[in-house]
């Protein structure tokens, strides 16, 4: 056998990687990326470079055995116990929780640690068999976006094929970073494109100086930034009466919106020059125009909203289902080419409705004793990335409530909870692994064995719902079953090891053109710019040119995406990546700074009524006026501050979706 065998990288990652592992007899393997991969082409991310090769490899680091909390809540006081006694609490826990209060008093959570198929879903059986609350998990994230997209497209989970681009004349990211969140899209899909690239970004990211033109308005204003690259792609003539005609349903509601959006307007209610906004709209409307909008955009009060505005730049120009064209969220891959989440998650299996709580709802529900009694986090940081830090640890110390946590590493809410649980790396078993920006699936091959005890995410619940005495079938379907079945369903007509050795498989050879028949998934078939659900939902039937006020006296917004060293909160642990990040650092603009005598280095609190955090201020003239910027992903514990950017996140829900809207945070600043 060579000693190369290929896998691919599972992390929440529009990149999806392929992965080459160079197998060493001591089991402590090479993880370098795969030269025949269209994306990696020999070149992993520089996080993954170092955690893969270092932290998620070492028995120092990754949790081996079961463990049963000693000291309080917190401490990482814990005593090493076998399987069967961590499930056999576990087990009692649940039993008891469902006897005094019901299946619903045991809560779920779960997010973005691996993406890997069977991973990420075949727990949720176990889950929705019990009758179990969970958090519902895009509100953390992106569920502002997909309502949005999907009441004006009626889909916001099939976008442009990237292998279009080569028609396409111009790109407009907007509030996206790729050269953090896509390293390798950023460098060989937009950094090879010979056309023209608009950023829209309240940062100078790397994607923006690299882009032909950068829209830098301030943070929450974009709705109004898109009407009024309307009003100038409606003057320049470049609006498609004919699409509009036949493909859209409602354009007259918003003409007088586009009409009074004219650049001086939209300069002074987004802070982007007039001449910027003239010249985006020229190459924009020139087309073929590509539309990518990121998942840091929508993460505002309005972000539901936003995306809606946006949304009706292609839909008005006509750029929708030619090559070249198109609107892009997520490529929610799998979905596409037919594997049924449904039955992946088991979401039939409940014999009740599931009840949902927003990411948003979560530290304040925590506290409420008559409804949860049993909490179980699993694949996810939330004493890291979730809001309302200070709250989320005084009630998940309540006594009376059983806090189980599942990861491969001792998180911070590992140390909280009464028992954890090891779970094994994606480079321990097999799984299906896919992009959400290219349309391809790949092969996660085991490369090791499980590191000391710990268990495949899907192995742990099949050994609780034995546990349980559970006995539905597909509680206990095994993963090569259901690899097997999510190949056939894709249309994946080979075996798995077939798919091993080629490492992944685009789902179709041509290239998708979605919306080439213009016949949109909306109840009108049509493109609703209005729309009745939206007023069903007590939304504005139209998408509105609003705007934010800038920031009052003395106060900064605050933008937290994701960092170029960290995959969220994942690698906060690794020892290398610490030393080359640093400090977690607060970037404010030089003129902010020198106002509040602030120098490179300055230790700073910020805070509001939600709490405090410090970090070292950094002068650093990407970022606005009035706006700061520390990326997210620091684990509390580790951290001199003991804190990180979620202590101040207020947990107000966006305007769609329950969404999180971590992007309207504003703190007021003081030297320490
Ligand atoms: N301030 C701020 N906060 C944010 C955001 C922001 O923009 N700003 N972004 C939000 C977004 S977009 C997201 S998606 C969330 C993500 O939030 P989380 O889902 O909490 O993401 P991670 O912090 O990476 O946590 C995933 C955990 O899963 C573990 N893990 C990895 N593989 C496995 C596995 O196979 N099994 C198990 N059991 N565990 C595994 C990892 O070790 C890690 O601890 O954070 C949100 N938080
Ligand atoms: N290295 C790395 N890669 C990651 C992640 C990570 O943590 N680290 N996280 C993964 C996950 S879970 C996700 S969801 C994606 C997120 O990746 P992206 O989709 O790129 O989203 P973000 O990085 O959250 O934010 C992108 C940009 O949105 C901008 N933004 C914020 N507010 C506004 C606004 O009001 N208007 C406009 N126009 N822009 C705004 C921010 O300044 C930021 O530069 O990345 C994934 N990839
Ligand atoms: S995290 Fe993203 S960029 Fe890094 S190796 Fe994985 S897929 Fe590639
Ligand atoms: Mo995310």
């Amino acid at each position: 056998m060579s000693n190369l065998v290929k896998t691919n990288c599972p992390r929440d990652c529009y990149d999806a990687c392929g992965i080459l592992v160079e197998l060493r007899d001591n089991g402590k393997h090479r993880i370098l990326g795969d030269p025949d991969h269209p994306m990696s082409r020999g070149k992993l991310c520089s996080k993954c470079a170092i955690a893969y090769n270092d932290s998620w490899q070492s028995d120092q680091q990754r949790l081996l055995h079961p463990l049963r909390r000693l000291g309080p809540k917190g401490s990482q006081e814990f005593q090493r116990v076998s399987w069967d006694e961590a499930l056999t609490i576990v087990c009692d826990q649940i039993k008891t929780a469902i006897n005094t209060h019901g299946p619903s008093s045991v809560l779920h959570t779960h997010y973005s640690g691996t993406l890997s198929l069977t991973g990420y879903t075949f727990p949720s059986r176990f889950f929705n068999y019990l009758g179990a609350t969970e958090v519902d998990p895009d509100t953390i994230c992106n569920a502002a976006g997909h309502s949005a997209w999907s009441l004006l497209f009626g889909n916001s989970i099939c976008g442009f094929d990237p292998r279009t681009i080569k028609s396409a004349n111009s790109i407009l990211v907007w509030g996206a970073n790729p050269s953090h969140s896509a390293p390798h899209v950023n460098e060989h899909w937009l950094g090879q494109f010979s056309g023209s690239t608009i950023v829209v970004d309240p940062i100078r990211t790397q994607t923006a100086i690299a882009a032909d033109l950068h829209l830098q308005p301030r943070p929450g204003c974009d709705a109004a930034l898109a009407f009024a690259l309307l009003h100038c792609l409606q003057s320049n003539g470049d609006f498609d009466e004919k699409y509009i005609q036949s493909y859209t349903l409602g354009f007259e509601e918003i003409t007088e919106h586009i009409r009074q959006a004219n650049p001086i307007w939209g300069e002074k209610h987004t802070g982007v020059p007039s001449e910027k906004i003239k010249a985006a709209a020229k190459i924009y409307g020139e087309g073929p125009s590509m539309l990518w909008c990121g998942q840091g955009l929508q993460r505002q009060a309005t972000g539901g909203n936003i995306m809606r505005s946006i949304g009706l730049l292609p839909a008005l120009t006509g750029n929708i289902g030619k090559p070249g064209t198109g609107y892009y969220y997520l490529n929610i891959t799998p979905a596409i080419a037919g594997i049924d989440f449904d039955w992946l998650q088991g979401n039939d299996l409940a014999s009740t409705e599931k009840q949902l709580i927003s990411h948003m709802e979560l530290a304040e529900e925590l506290g409420d004793k008559d409804r949860f009694k049993v909490f179980f986090s699993w694949n996810t940081n939330p004493l890291a990335s979730a809001p309302e830090q200070n709250k989320l640890r005084e009630n998940l110390k309540r006594d009376d409530l059983f806090v189980i946590a599942s990861d491969i590493f001792m998180t911070d809410t590992c140390r909280y909870a009464d028992i954890v649980l090891p779970a094994s790396s994606f480079l321990e078993y097999d799984d299906l692994t896919f992009s959400y920006f290219n349309y391809y699936l790949g092969a996660q091959s085991k490369v090791s064995e499980p590191r000391g005890e710990s268990l495949p995410n899907a192995e742990i619940f099949r050994r609780l719902a034995k546990k349980m005495n559970f006995d539905h079938a597909s509680l206990f379907e095994s993963d090569s079953s259901v690899i097997q079945c999510m190949m056939k369903q894709a249309g994946l007509n080979f075996s798995f090891k077939e798919l091993q050795l080629r490492g992944y498989e685009y789902i179709s050879n041509d290239v998708f053109i979605p919306n080439s028949n213009h016949t949109f998934d909306t109840p009108s078939q049509k493109i609703e710019i209005a729309s009745e659900q939206a007023q069903a939902m007590g939304l504005p039937r139209v998408p509105q040119p609003w705007f934010e006020a800038p920031v009052g006296k003395g106060k900064f917004r605050l933008l937290s995406p994701a960092s170029y060293w960290r995959m969220n909160d994942s690698y906060s642990n690794d020892k290398n990546i610490q030393k080359r990040s640093g400090e977690a650092k607060l970037l404010i603009h030089p003129d902010d700074a020198i106002k509040l005598d602030i120098t490179d280095k300055t230790i700073v609190e910020i805070s509001n009524a939600t709490g405090a955090v410090r970090l070292t201020a950094c002068i650093d003239d990407t970022v606005p006026l009035k706006t700061l910027v520390s990326y997210k992903g620091r684990w509390p514990s580790v951290e001199p501050s003991g804190g990180n950017v979620n202590f101040v996140h207020a947990a107000n829900i966006s305007d769609m979706g329950n969404s999180s809207s971590v992007h309207s945070t504003e703190v007021t600043l003081r030297v320490i």
